[in-house]
């Protein structure tokens, strides 16, 4: 099968619909946060207007305004603390495992925190964003406590990172839950696994953009069409 456009949002739309497609009536779903997520907001947002009945529980205040704006119910963790299923993109994901590297777009805490509620967590790309070794191509987004966030930059240098904080323009980035995060530079991750774990035990650290065995599945969109990757 061959797609002749193979422009990146061409291929992040087409990942995003192939997934919609798991999307029944009375499911309560997780709204990714991301330039591909955002597809999925927008196939769904054309759906519930078309009679979908779902509750949407969004990663960030920026998939949350725009699901508002599409007209998708949203519901939160008062009265949801199951989700049937989470769509929502990557920035790496390595092939085999299909562990995760999340957060260039800053959401990783809500959405960690969504997908480990969900039962499936799906997960969407272009193909560039397959790797063998996660760490290959991006940091490691950790989101930290602004109090002492350089003593905390100490600690994952320590671990073999070279860390930055993340700027937004001339100002510090902040997170929905306003926190700071440090993009951490590995390079190839020999075991992500135990990574996360050293991370998550560095005092000020709140949460790592490793998702580590958390994906159910991975849609692929490339120039020669759709694949759906399991874990193994
Ligand atoms: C948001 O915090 C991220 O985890 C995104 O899911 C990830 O950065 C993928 O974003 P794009 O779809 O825009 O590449």
């Amino acid at each position: 099968m061959g797609f002749p456009m193979t422009n990146m949002n061409t291929l992040k739309q087409m990942a995003a619909l192939e997934a919609v497609k798991l999307i029944e009536s009375g499911m309560v779903v997780g709204l990714g946060t991301g330039s591909t997520a955002a597809f999925a907001v927008a196939a769904l947002g054309e759906q519930v207007s078309k009679g979908l009945a779902i509750i949407g529980i969004p990663t960030s205040e920026r998939t949350a305004s725009q699901a508002e704006a599409l007209g998708i119910p949203l519901g939160s963790f008062v009265n949801h603390v199951h989700i049937d299923l989470t769509i929502d993109g990557a920035d790496e994901v390595e092939l085999g495992t299909l562990n995760l590297i999340k957060g260039l777009g800053g959401a990783l805490l809500r959405e960690k925190i969504v997908a480990s509620a969900s039962q499936k967590l799906v997960i969407i790309v272009d193909e560039s964003k397959l790797v063998e070794h996660l760490g290959m191509k991006t940091p490691v987004p950790v989101e930290v406590v602004p109090f002492g966030w350089q003593a905390t930059q100490g600690k994952l240098e320590k671990l073999g990172a070279t860390v930055e904080l993340r700027m937004h323009g001339e100002t510090i980035f902040i997170t929905d839950g306003g926190h700071y995060i440090l993009d951490c530079r590995f390079g190839a991750i020999a075991n992500p696994a135990l990574l996360e774990s050293q991370i998550a035990q560095t005092v000020g650290v709140v949460e790592s953009g490793l998702f580590i065995g958390m994906t159910s599945q991975v849609v692929v969109a490339g120039a020669s069409g759709i694949r759906v990757l399991m874990p193994f």
